[in-house]
């Protein structure tokens, strides 16, 4: 019997692309690891470089600061936009779709052609990204397209060993989440499997679930196509409850006593740069068979259209109606606007309602996004001054301010209340 091997050290770890999910591993890492390990983070903004070498977080993460703070003070993380020599290189760039749903790899490309010149052989190269069934060895074949005296074989003195381990945390939750999930873990090859393993062990205290690559990537995609599915059941519905004038928050909660019946929540359509995207990598990969998932991102999809339809419906006895929005984050009690339904919503109305006055409220951010601006007829107001004089008071994101917020203001008024929190 084989020796067991022996377990890898990592003296260089560089992390490709330092965004939500990049540069919170790459200060894992280097909080967490053995005291020798450096951690390089790579990205091509030179703006976000320059932030975190002065230690301070390019985006909102609760408690995240002062990790990052830390490690670059005491020298164990650096940013720069060269890709430099390293033991072990964690991919995490954005995996964008196309037109079709299919994946653009133009990132990972990039990320594999920049990664290739600093090879000598011996290192591990693991995706996180978000990708289709078979891109981790699309990403080697980049690899090895460029230096094809490497092999990514195991066992040779030449090997590059490649892996999948795809990130799981939940934006907003991710101090504990790094460091708390379960990983999945699948190398192309078995040794590419244990060094991926040994390197995620250094800082993350959950299950290593070990498989191979391509089912790691799916694994990630049936997570988020699960929850994907499941709001779509409960935003179909909210739509079968309108026409039927059924309660859905009621209905819902009442069916959800059932000892195994555990329904998600209805709303004005599902954002963000994960749920709302990873079901169509599943769809590209497998058209003919994946009816479900696509017939999910479909009904999900649509939700942001009836809201708007509803708007107008009740629009339509006013003149120049006043409209307080509340909210445009793509959830609540964040401030990430990405593929956010709300946003979208606010955009439309303006323009199919151009009499309206739309007052947006969002306490997280500090101005409206160019989106909006364009339009005269938005303007960025408190919850008091939109709602106010409003006619219209929609309420499209459950941020815990309008939850908290005083209702005798709404008395008269007509509310579209696409969350359920004042039912
Ligand atoms: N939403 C509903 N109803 C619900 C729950 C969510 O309409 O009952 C909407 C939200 O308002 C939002 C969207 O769905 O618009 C997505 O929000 P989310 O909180 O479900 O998920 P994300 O996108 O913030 O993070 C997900 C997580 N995946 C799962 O929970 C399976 C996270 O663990 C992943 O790491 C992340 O995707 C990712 O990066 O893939």
């Amino acid at each position: 019997m084989n020796a067991p091997a022996p377990e890898s050290h990592f003296g260089t770890v560089c992390v490709v692309g330092l965004g939500y999910i990049g540069l919170p591993t790459a200060a894992f890492i280097a909080s967490s690891g053995s005291t020798d390990t450096k951690v390089i983070g790579v990205d091509i903004k030179q703006s976000f470089v320059d932030q975190i070498n002065a230690g301070e977080v390019p985006f909102f993460e609760p408690d995240f600061e002062s990790l990052l703070a830390g490690v670059v003070a005491r020298g164990r993380l650096t940013a720069q936009t060269e890709t430099p020599e390293a033991d072990a290189y964690i991919v995490c760039v954005p995996t964008p779709f196309l037109d079709d749903h299919k994946v653009d790899p133009k990132y990972i490309k990039a990320a594999a052609e920049n990664i290739a010149p600093q090879l000598k052989g011996g290192e591990l190269i693991i995706l996180e990204s978000t990708s289709p069934p078979g891109t981790t060895e699309k990403m080697a074949e980049y690899v090895l397209n460029a230096r094809p005296d490497l092999t990514a074989e195991d066992g040779h003195k030449n090997s590059v060993y490649f892996a999948h381990c795809p990130e799981r945390v939940l934006p907003g939750r991710i101090m504990v989440e790094m460091a708390e999930n379960d990983r999945v873990i699948g190398g192309v090859t078995p040794r590419a499997t244990e060094m991926a393993r040994d390197l995620y062990s250094t800082f993350c205290k959950g299950e290593m679930l070990v498989t191979d690559a391509r089912t790691a990537e799916m694994a990630k995609l049936t997570e988020n196509s699960f929850r994907d599915v499941n709001i779509a059941f409960a935003n179909e519905l909210s739509l079968i409850c309108d026409e039927l004038g059924i309660n859905v928050w009621e209905l819902i909660e009442l069916a959800n006593h059932h000892p195994r019946v555990n329904i998600l929540q209805p709303g004005p359509g599902v954002g963000g740069h994960c749920i709302a995207v990873d079901p169509w990598f599943i769809v590209s990969a497998a058209p003919t068979t994946s009816r479900l998932v696509k017939m999910a991102r479909d009904v999900n999809d649509s939700k942001p259209e009836y809201v708007i339809n509803r708007v107008i419906e009740r629009a339509e006895r006013f003149k120049a109606p006043i409209i307080a929005a509340l909210g445009i984050a793509f959830k609540p009690d964040i401030d990430d606007l990405r593929e956010s339904p709300s946003l979208g919503i606010v955009d439309k109305l303006a323009d199919q309602i151009p009499d309206a006055q739309l007052r947006v409220v969002e306490p997280n951010v500090d101005e409206l996004p160019e989106r909006l601006t364009k339009h005269a007829n938005i303007s960025k107001a408190t919850f008091t001054e939109a709602v106010t004089d409003a006619d219209i008071v929609l309420l499209l994101v459950d941020h815990h301010q309008f939850k908290d917020a005083d209702r005798t203001l709404m008395e008269q008024k007509v509310v579209i209340d696409t969350k359920g929190i004042w039912r």
